[in-house]
């Protein structure tokens, strides 16, 4: 089965527990296990990988290449700044979902910019927890056109 990799940036493991105004009460987990069981429906193994640690990201996106066949990447507050993410997801071949819980761009100046988003296929955010499935969906979509 082909597999798509989830990855998780910084203090995305704190979800459930503080700032509920803005992330909502779900947990990382229960994130995880609604994008896994989207995937599994459409036919789909799921990876996930929560770093605090730009390398450990970067290293999960190595790891990914000619392995996985579809990137959902929340980077948390690396969106904003880490070019070495940026970098690292143009080496990788398939579709890129970014994907964030929060409309950025209805918070503070510094969250509008996203380094993120040149490299991406596109753009999932706004919708809390809801954002998963659908970000699982349209990774999926555009892996099955690329192969049709
Ligand atoms: O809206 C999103 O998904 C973000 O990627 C979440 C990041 C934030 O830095 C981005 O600007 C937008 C933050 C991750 C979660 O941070 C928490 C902090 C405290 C408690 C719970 C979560």
């Amino acid at each position: 089965m082909a597999t798509l990799l989830l990855l998780s940036g910084p203090n995305l493991n704190l979800l459930g527990d503080r700032e509920p105004e803005i992330y909502g009460t779900t947990t990382l987990a229960d994130l995880v296990a609604s994008a896994r069981s989207t995937a599994e429906q459409l036919g789909f193994d799921l990876e996930h990988v929560q770093s605090n640690a730009e390398g450990g990201l970067i290293d999960a996106i190595h790891n990914a290449r000619h392995r996985c066949v579809a990137i959902v990447i929340n980077p948390g507050a690396f969106t904003h700044y880490s070019y070495a993410i940026a970098d690292a997801l143009a080496s990788f071949d398939g579709p890129i979902v970014e994907l964030h819980l929060s409309n950025t761009h209805r918070r503070e100046p510094w969250r509008h910019r996203s380094v993120i988003t040149p490299v991406a296929t596109g753009v999932i955010m706004g919708f809390g927890g809801d954002g998963y499935p659908i970000a699982v969906q349209v990774a999926v979509a555009k892996v099955l056109e690329a192969t049709s």
